[in-house]
């Protein structure tokens, strides 16, 4: 198999949405511009550098991760609704749906949510991640319809020498019972600012880094809105941090109710109660 798809960022959503289709992963060049990027170093380099090597083998002895990103900065909008991202996120999982009410016929629309949140710094010495698919968190079976759309920013170059991102293109479309194999994937090799998006059934993995410096990547798991999510966003991310955010994120954070009726607060849709606390800041 040749290397990964790439598109410009001003590609047309249906052209990505076919690529994922099909190889369940595309990278996007220039995701995010320069500015973008830097601010996001500002805010996120302290956390890197203070945090220590994980502890397991899973997660990487010499791999530093930090968590509930959207609790340690305020810019990341345009990297979570970015179009090809968000937008694919969109018409990949948000497919119509019915059920019955009584003799009613009643479409219903899923949303979806952000469920996991890390940077993911990769030194020199580790050694590669086992291949994964990471809807499997949701003992989901293949193939089947996609319930996680996830995103890496290349925060730093991701090359096939520092530990790029390993994917195996169209893995996706495998059964449950075809292990992955080291040789099938491909280096997601792309420059900072650029990211990888790919499709929670496609086996990949962290690479090696057998390079002099670490490679930095951000990564957000958007899932389907009826599923737990991975990281605890209401856990990880104080209420003052959420109404930093516009409405749509805030709702993609989980303050949002799941057609029909899954995440309600006082039985109404949680995002009320955000409005609730904005206007009684506003009169204090
Ligand atoms: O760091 C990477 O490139 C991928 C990491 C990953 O897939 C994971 O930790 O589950």
């Amino acid at each position: 198999m040749t290397g990964l798809t790439r598109v410009r960022p001003d590609a047309a959503l249906d052209d990505v949405v076919a690529v994922l289709e099909r190889d369940g992963a595309v990278i996007v060049e220039e995701f995010v511009d320069d500015e973008t990027l830097a601010r996001l170093w500002d805010d996120f380099g302290p956390a890197l550098d203070a945090c220590e090597f994980s502890e397991d083998w899973y997660n990487g002895k010499r791999t530093k991760r930090v968590s509930s990103l959207f609790a340690r900065t305020t810019r990341l909008t345009p990297v979570v609704t970015h179009p090809l991202y968000l937008g694919a996120a969109r018409r990949i999982m948000q497919k119509p749906t019915h059920i019955w009410l009584g003799k009613a016929r009643v479409e219903m629309v899923p949303t979806i949510q952000i469920s996991g949140t890390q940077l993911i710094q990769i030194y020199p010495g580790q050694g590669k991640q086992p291949l994964h698919r990471d809807d499997a968190l949701h003992l989901r079976s293949h193939p089947g319809p996609t319930s996680r759309v996830q995103l890496m920013l290349a925060m730093s170059e991701f090359t096939a020498e520092n530990g790029a991102t390993m994917v195996i293109p169209g893995s996706h479309h495998w059964d449950d019972e075809r292990p992955p194999r080291a040789e099938e994937a491909v280096p997601a090799e792309m420059p900072a600012g650029s990211a990888l998006i790919w499709l929670g059934g496609v086996y990949h993995g962290g690479g090696r880094n057998t390079a002099e410096t670490p490679r930095t990547g951000m990564t957000i798991a958007l899932d389907l809105g009826n599923l737990r999510q991975e990281e605890n966003q209401y856990l990880a991310v104080p209420r003052e941090a959420v109404l930093a955010y516009p409405e749509e994120v805030r709702r993609l954070l989980g303050y949002d109710r799941c057609p029909p009726g899954l995440g309600w607060y006082e039985m109404e849709d949680p995002y009320t109660l955000l409005e609730r606390e904005e206007s009684a800041a506003k009169s204090r």
